[in-house]
């Protein structure tokens, strides 16, 4: 596998662990490459950076997994935004959506599950994205990108519209096949994540948790967290699935394409 383009490597020949028959790293400027653990396709996701980038990690990129959900879902582009209920595309599909706090890394985890950094737009200020946003896998096939709740900063005009929009979607949306439920693994399950969770149950929607920013924390205390989170999910929605995620090193990616797989009928 080619990556890039050719140049001086000293970070990258520490951390490359990779096939080096097949492959060769070029690059344009001194990069940082990290082999993220193998994939369950087979593939591995190779973590590769300009050295530059690393104080900006806007900058960052990452080379998906290869594998049929990679290539599938590396081909999702963008197809509407959403603001009001008459937009949404004809309910026939299949769909599913990703919602959480605001911040919680709902538009990151798309970009690194289509292996395309600028598809959803990723912020530094909570309340990004203020539309549902839909992209295609192919015609009526959909991942959507909601808006995120929970920010307070939000005038409570815009916050009751939202609101009501995205009640009246996960109530009545036929198309809506899962939910993709993203937490901060710092701070999971809010009493609006629990919120949701309820309106999911009320409709037999079956719900898939992420649990974002793991690599904020050390391996041990991620599986903590994670074993925590199941153990309540047991007790309080039996149905719930959780996995850890995250979009920085790609850690989650295939377990969260397998899920999408099923709900969108592969
Ligand atoms: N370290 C780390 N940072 C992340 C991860 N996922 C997201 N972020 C950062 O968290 C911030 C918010 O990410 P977004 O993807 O915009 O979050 P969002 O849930 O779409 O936010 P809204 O659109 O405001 O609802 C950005 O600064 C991201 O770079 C992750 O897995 N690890
Ligand atoms: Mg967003």
């Amino acid at each position: 596998m080619t990556v890039f383009g050719s140049g001086d490597l000293p970070p990258a020949r520490k951390e490359w662990r990779g096939p080096a028959d097949e492959s060769r790293l070029i690059a344009a400027e001194p990069v940082s490459l990290r082999l993220v653990p193998p994939c369950e396709s087979g593939g591995f996701i190779y973590q590769f950076q300009p050295l530059s980038s690393m104080r900006n990690p806007s900058r960052r990129i990452l080379i998906p997994a290869t594998g049929a959900a990679a290539s599938r879902y590396r081909a999702v582009h963008f197809f509407n935004s959403v603001n009001t209920l008459p937009q949404l595309p004809p309910d026939t599909g299949q769909e599913v959506a990703f919602a959480g706090r605001s911040n919680a890394g709902k538009s990151s985890a798309l970009n690194v599950l289509t292996g395309q950094r600028g598809l959803a737009r990723v912020g530094k200020t909570p309340g990004r994205t203020q539309l549902l946003n839909f992209f295609a896998v192919e015609p009526d096939r959909y991942l959507v990108d909601l808006p995120g709740y929970g920010y307070a900063q939000v005038p409570d005009a815009i916050r009751r519209h939202w609101q009501a929009l995205l009640e009246r979607y996960l109530r009545e949306r036929a198309a809506l096949r899962g939910l993709l439920l993203l937490m901060d693994i710092r701070h999971p399950l809010t009493a609006l994540d629990r919120q949701l969770l309820d309106c999911c149950a009320a409709r037999g929607l079956p719900a898939h948790i992420l649990l974002t920013k793991a690599d904020k924390l050390s391996r041990g205390k991620a599986l903590t967290a994670l074993q925590q989170l199941r153990r309540t999910l047991r007790a309080d929605f039996p149905p719930v699935s959780v996995q850890l995620f995250s979009a920085l090193t790609g850690h989650g990616v295939d377990e969260a394409h397998a899920r999408l797989d099923l709900w969108l009928g592969y």
